[in-house]
């Protein structure tokens, strides 16, 4: 068993629709799933990013509870600010998700470069910020993300924390297992993200303002 395995809702078990619509409710949980992660490494150094994190599923989830019936999936939603000219209002669902999948994409660089060998935690998370978020920061935040790097875990430390049982870490089957897991994941996270990365593009909703 690994962190990936023992999720109870992950990205591998989102069934999309037959015109590839994003099932809202079950996207939300496999975002949330990720968020004990962070727990569990348990800096403080994450706090703003778990926050910002977290804050972008429950604007979404707000969005989606308004009127259950209409927001089925994610492009549903979209489309709704689309006809309603409210992709661009102040906590608009577009612009929470924009932020959202910015987020994934690092996330699933992130394990893609670890998954691929790059056991330094500090080169992988730089290399995965560098292709995603960066263009989108100005120096500020910049400097936060280079706190939360600072309190990256050793990589015995991170392979543990993917351990849900401490003693599965040091069995020495338990790392091509994780690995395994983390090619499975992240190749579902990609699925489920360039479909919302084409939908961005086609509709012309990406912004590219630096906070
Ligand atoms: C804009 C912006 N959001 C916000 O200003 C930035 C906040 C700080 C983010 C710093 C990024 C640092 C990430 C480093 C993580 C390092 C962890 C190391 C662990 C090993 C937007 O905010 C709002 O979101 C939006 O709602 C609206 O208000 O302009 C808008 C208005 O502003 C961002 O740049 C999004 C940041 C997304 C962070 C990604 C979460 C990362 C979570 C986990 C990383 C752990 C990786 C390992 C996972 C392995 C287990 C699954």
């Amino acid at each position: 068993l690994t962190f990936f395995s023992a999720m109870l809702h992950s990205f591998s078990d989102i069934s999309l629709e037959e015109d590839g619509g994003i099932p809202t409710m079950p996207f939300l949980s496999a975002c949330e799933g990720i968020v004990p992660f962070l727990d569990t490494i348990g800096s403080t150094a994450f706090a703003p990013v778990k926050m910002d994190f977290m804050g972008n599923i429950g604007k979404l989830r707000t969005k989606y509870t308004s009127e259950v019936s209409k927001f089925e999936t994610l492009q549903a939603i979209l489309n709704q600010e689309i006809c309603t000219a409210t992709t661009k209002v102040r906590n608009s669902a577009t612009d929470a998700l924009m932020w959202l999948k910015r987020g994934l994409r690092f996330i699933q660089k992130f394990l893609v470069n670890f998954k691929s060998g790059e056991r330094n935690l500090t080169l992988a998370l730089n290399s995965a910020y560098a292709s995603t978020l960066k263009v989108y920061h100005g120096w500020v935040v910049k400097g936060i993300f280079a706190l939360a790097v600072k309190a990256a875990p050793y990589p015995k430390d991170f392979i543990r924390a993917l351990a849900p049982n401490p003693d599965n870490a040091d069995d020495k089957r338990f790392i091509s297992i994780l690995l395994q897991d983390i090619d499975q994941y992240t190749t579902a996270m990609d699925v489920v993200l360039n479909i919302i990365d084409n939908f961005y593009e086609e509709h012309d909703l990406e912004s590219t303002a630096v906070v």
